[in-house]
């Protein structure tokens, strides 16, 4: 049903219907496009802020990218009808709208394009979707070929449908003159401010034919007719009527007649994509619309993604577990790393931990990004809930609503960073406030925002959460302005501490000395406040409310435990070595499921008006107690600095669907991506627990690639090399591993051995310190390591 191809850089789903959600997605530095198995598609483009040009054939509400989004017999899609002159005989590629069975089908991922091959009638199909690296675009190419035998007649019918445009302005054509179809809208608004705003809004959307076709429907409802989407009147009448829409729902439709002998085959080609006049339209045409073209483009494109592969390669006893890390799991972090969800406005801890994986990736791009997010630090310390990333951006959605715990990830994203690069010259570096024009060092900066979450907290020493930490929908625990974040206080102890850290390796001035004790200092109080009032006996609460209720304890039924608090505590050091024994038991027991682990449990079934919108949410979905990977992966990363290997290792592998078919029919999604979160409400939902949310916009890949990078195969950086400590599942006897580091390569083996503790050899001689100094770029060197059994 499902196996990656071409060394696994492609995977290939062999049926429509086992995980009908299934999809693979492509994205450049100004668009995305995610397309499931079944040909449906959901598409944006920045113009600045993410818009569509094709859209649901009702009035559609905006909103940011969701989770288990339902496609609908019209939702968005691009489909592909083919039918038998002489029969009448239909079926569509890749399965909808007809969803006939068809002889043969598979749909193939790869890293930049889309694929299907279709069989059925005696007919081939091969679609591929292409993007190119900097406009806004769809390339399809369009195989048809004749397996059949014998002559056949047939009509091919590309169908993409534009939905409903606009209540102020819809129409559509087929334009002779540009060679397809244009739909015309204009961007609805009220207020005169708007319409400057919006006046060069890309308002058309076109459909580009390579050849001209034989007829056309421009008219949703000419097109469906009397038979629907399933057989529409405009397919099974002998040829399209042509139609226009004039103020009437529009739709791109074509018809090619076409003779096929016995194995002939016919190329078709064509754009789809959003314009602003009929120029823009032209020359999108002459740059994109040839075989030349396309190849080019393709080329072009893999190479952009190619870019992003990453500094490791694992050879393990797991193959699915390689191919993942080797090949998609780099292409998710340079995703959110290069285009930062394609959003204007990012949540700052969101900017800062797609950036921190950038680490990896492109560690100037990481640099870079950390200069600009401090350059939008308030003069208080505070870190905005957004970082505006161009002219005119604005905070939206969530951030406008107050949240506490941004200043918490500049060090945890900054410590990454410079293990990775030991540029910590970054730490001198001016930066300019945009608000307050003054110019302060990085460190004086992080410093500052140190500090503002050492005050940021009331007078038992806990960290207050207004309406909202890092659980966005938490967002009724302090709205009055007294309740606090357990998981808050722990990590800003952890945020403290790393900082501490930061200061002393950097140590050469004496003010970051004492800054260092400063904030170690100021990290035992913290955890000293910790350790006082929400410590319940075999687990840390997770808040207390404006009303002073203490929850994510014992007594609680629902929202009992939570893996925040438990793994920031082992990172920041609140836990001793008998709390974190209790704490790992207790989530062992009542958080872990075959899908991973969940954020809480068990879930919220009301609404708890303390605590918030998050016990609204479906229990089981998103927040409300998921496998919301994002925080099963702080778990994971905490385990692994506690040297649990075997744990970490397994729920890390339960981060990827497979391999066996009942999990990946369970979790309904192909293995290219970690989605945010798998359904949870494991003993209460037994059936829906472990499908996956199929968004792949998530801060957990970053944290992804660290835990494979630093904790299994323990290839960390230091101010002064390369630390080696692998942290292998003891059901492994060896791993090979190709690292790139400091613009050297590491071919590490490490293997299992006769051997008390860790035994780093390099050319026949054992190392006296796990750690390569003196590491020169451009050099290839040659580990062995040997492991305890
Ligand atoms: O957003 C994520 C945020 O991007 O939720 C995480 C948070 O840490 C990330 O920064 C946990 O709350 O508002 C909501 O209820 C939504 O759940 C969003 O906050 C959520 C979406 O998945 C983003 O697409």
């Amino acid at each position: 049903m499902l196996r990656p191809t071409h060394n696994g850089d492609r995977y290939e789903l062999s049926s429509p219907t086992a995980m009908p959600q299934a999809a693979g997605f492509l994205w450049n530095q100004k668009m995305m496009i995610q397309v499931t198995c079944r040909g449906y598609a959901t598409a944006q483009f920045m113009q600045p802020e993410p818009a569509k040009y094709a859209h649901a054939p009702n009035l559609e509400a905006k909103t940011f990218m969701q989770p288990e989004q339902n496609y609908y017999a019209h939702h968005p899609g691009r489909f592909f009808y083919i039918k038998d002159e002489e029969t009448g005989a239909l079926f569509s590629a890749p399965y909808e709208p007809v969803r006939a069975p068809v002889d043969s089908y598979a749909f193939s991922v790869g890293k930049a394009n889309l694929a299907w091959t279709v069989e059925h009638l005696g007919i081939r199909l091969e679609l591929t979707l292409g993007l190119p690296v900097a406009d806004v675009v769809e390339l399809w190419s369009l195989r048809v070929t004749n397996l059949s035998g014998r002559a056949r007649k047939l009509s091919v019918y590309p169908y993409f449908p534009v939905g409903y445009m606009s209540w102020m302005n819809q129409s559509g054509e087929y334009r002779a003159d540009l060679g397809g179809v244009v739909a015309n809208s204009v961007t609805p608004y009220q207020k005169v401010a708007d319409y400057f705003k919006q006046k060069d809004f890309k308002d058309k959307t076109y459909f580009l034919c390579e050849q001209p076709p034989d007829a056309w429907e421009v008219r949703q409802s000419a097109f469906e007719g009397e038979g629907g989407l399933h057989a529409p009147s405009a397919i099974t009448a002998e040829q399209m009527g042509n139609s226009d829409a004039r103020y009437e729902t529009p739709t791109a439709a074509v018809q090619y007649r076409v003779t096929l002998a016995d194995g002939e085959a016919r190329d078709y080609r064509f754009l789809f994509g959003p314009a602003f006049d009929d120029a823009e339209i032209q020359a999108v045409r002459a740059k994109y619309l040839s075989a030349d073209a396309f190849q080019a483009t393709a080329a072009d494109y893999a190479a952009y993604v190619a870019s992003g592969h990453g500094c490791l390669r694992i050879e393990t006893p797991d193959a699915d577990l390689d191919n993942f890390v080797n090949h998609w799991l780099p292409r998710q972090v340079f995703y959110h790393g290069d285009v930062n969800r394609l959003s204007t406005d990012p949540q700052t801890r969101n900017y800062l931990q797609d950036n921190m994986g950038m680490s990896f990736i492109k560690p100037s791009v990481m640099r870079k990004a950390f200069l600009h997010a401090l350059s939008q630090q308030e003069a208080t310390g505070a870190m905005p809930d957004g970082i505006l990333l161009t002219e005119g951006a604005e905070l939206k959605y969530i951030n406008q609503v107050p949240h506490t715990d941004h200043c918490v990830w500049l060090p945890v994203a900054l410590k990454v960073y410079l293990d990775e690069t030991a540029d910590y010259d970054i730490l001198n570096e001016d930066v300019v406030g945009k608000e307050t024009g003054v110019a302060l060092t990085v460190s004086e900066r992080v410093s500052s925002a140190m500090d503002w979450l050492l005050q940021a907290r009331d007078k038992r020493g806990l960290s207050y959460i207004a309406q909202g930490d890092w659980c966005d929908p938490m967002n009724m625990v302090g709205y009055k302005g007294r309740g606090v974040s357990g998981w808050l206080t722990v990590a800003t102890a952890y945020a403290l501490n790393l900082w501490a850290e930061i200061c002393e390796t950097s140590g050469a001035s004496s003010s970051l000395a004492e800054s260092a004790k400063h904030f170690r200092a100021g990290a035992r109080s913290v955890n000293r406040a910790a350790n006082e009032h929400l410590w319940d006996g075999d687990w840390f609460a997770r808040g207390i409310t404006d009303d002073n209720v203490t929850f994510g304890i014992r007594k609680d039924q629902q929202g009992r435990i939570w893996l925040n608090p438990q793994a920031w505590a082992i990172l920041g050091g609140a836990a001793n070595a008998g709390q974190r024994a209790s704490m790992v038991a207790q989530v062992e027991q009542q958080l872990v499921t075959p899908y991973g682990v969940q954020m809480f449990a068990p879930p919220f079934s009301a609404m708890r008006d303390d605590v918030g919108r998050v016990t609204q949410k479906h229990p089981g979905s998103a927040e409300n107690g998921a496998v919301y990977n994002h925080a099963a992966i702080f778990y994971i990363y905490s385990l692994y600095t506690i040297n649990e290997s075997d744990r970490a290792y397994e729920l890390l592998r339960r981060m990827l669907p497979g391999p066996s078919e009942a999990d990946y029919r369970q979790r309904g999604q192909l293995p290219v991506f970690i989605p945010n979160y798998y359904r949870g409400a494991y003993h209460e939902y037994p059936r829906t627990a472990g499908r996956s949310s199929q968004l792949f916009n998530t801060g957990t890949v970053s944290w992804v690639y660290l835990c494979f990078v630093e904790g299994l195969c323990g290839l960390k950086g230091c101010s002064d090399g390369l630390s080696i400590k692998p942290q292998l599942p003891s059901h492994w006897d060896g791993i090979k591993v190709v690292r790139q580091f400091r613009h050297a390569t590491f071919n590490v083996s490490i293997q299992r051995a006769d051997v008390a503790e860790i035994q780093v050899w390099q050319d026949g001689k054992r190392l006296t310190e796990n750690v390569i100094k003196g590491i020169v770029a451009g050099g290839a060197y040659a580990l062995e390591v040997l492991i305890p059994r």
